[in-house]
């Protein structure tokens, strides 16, 4: 199947259309995963690219921001796996600095539809927020996002303050988004790297030992 009306809605900020195409290709059987894929990551990809080159600038990107999340939350009860009993406590924010929230929020909704229960602190997330929130939650893993390189280092310092805090023994970490790499989350000491949402889901299952 063809994403491409979808597409174009999604880079044109056209919200209604977005919705009615999602809706339509979801009715029609098509994999929820794929329509995520290849109709609404695919726009998100032009439209970083369109605001790269000066085509476009941040209100542009904004609307087309407003449509995803739109479009994702009708998709949302195509990705629930039908989870009873949780299956352990994470944390997950953007981390300091970074206002991007797509990603996490997609990443969030996986992890919710596996069966863990979900703390999302947003965006714009500081280490000794992460910390505090950990330590009030029990959390068993955090989860870190960010999506500009120079928020990255937000990552290690809310590592480091974990390691301060004494909590890095009890909590697992997983990073991602999409400048952060396998080698720099292993530099920075993370227990876990996830490429896309349904990674994340995979290896906070293997790191608390509940692969199936
Ligand atoms: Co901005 N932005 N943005 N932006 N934005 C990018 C990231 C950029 C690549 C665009 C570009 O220049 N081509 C660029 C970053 C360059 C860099 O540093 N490498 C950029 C820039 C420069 C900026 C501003 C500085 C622009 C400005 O003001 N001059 C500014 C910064 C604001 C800030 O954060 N302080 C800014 C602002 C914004 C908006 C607010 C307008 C809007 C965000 C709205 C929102 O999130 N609510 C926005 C958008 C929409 C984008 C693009 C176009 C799309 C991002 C997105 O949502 N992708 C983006 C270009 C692009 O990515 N192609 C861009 C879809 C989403 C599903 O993918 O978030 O990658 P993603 O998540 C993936 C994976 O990365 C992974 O799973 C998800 C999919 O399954 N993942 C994880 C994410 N988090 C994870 C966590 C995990 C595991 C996996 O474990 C916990």
């Amino acid at each position: 199947m063809s994403y491409q009306t979808l597409l174009d809605a999604v880079i044109k900020g056209d919200i209604k259309t977005a919705k009615e195409e999602t809706l339509k290709a979801a009715d029609a059987g098509q994999n929820a995963q794929d329509i995520l894929d290849q109709g609404l990551i695919e726009a998100m990809n032009v439209v970083g690219d369109k605001f790269t080159k000066g085509a476009i600038f941040v209100p542009q990107m904004l609307r087309s921001a407003k449509t995803m999340q739109e479009c994702i939350e009708v998709l949302k009860p195509h990705f629930q796996e039908n989870a009873m009993t949780t299956k352990g406590k994470i944390v997950i924010g953007t981390v300091k600095g970074d206002l991007h929230d797509i990603g996490k929020n997609l990443v969030g909704m996986m992890l919710e539809g596996a069966g863990f229960s979900i703390i999302d602190l947003g965006v714009d997330v500081a280490p000794e927020v992460f910390v505090d929130k950990i330590k009030e939650a029990n959390a068993d893993v955090v989860g870190m996002s960010a999506l500009l390189s120079t928020t990255m280092p937000s990552m290690s310092l809310t590592i480091k303050a974990l390691a301060d805090s004494g909590l890095r023994d009890t909590v697992k970490v997983i990073i991602g988004g999409a400048p952060v790499t396998r080698k720099y989350a292993e530099d920075i000491g993370a227990d876990a790297y996830a490429s896309d949402a349904g990674s994340a889901v995979l290896e906070a299952k293997k790191l608390l030992n509940i692969l199936r």
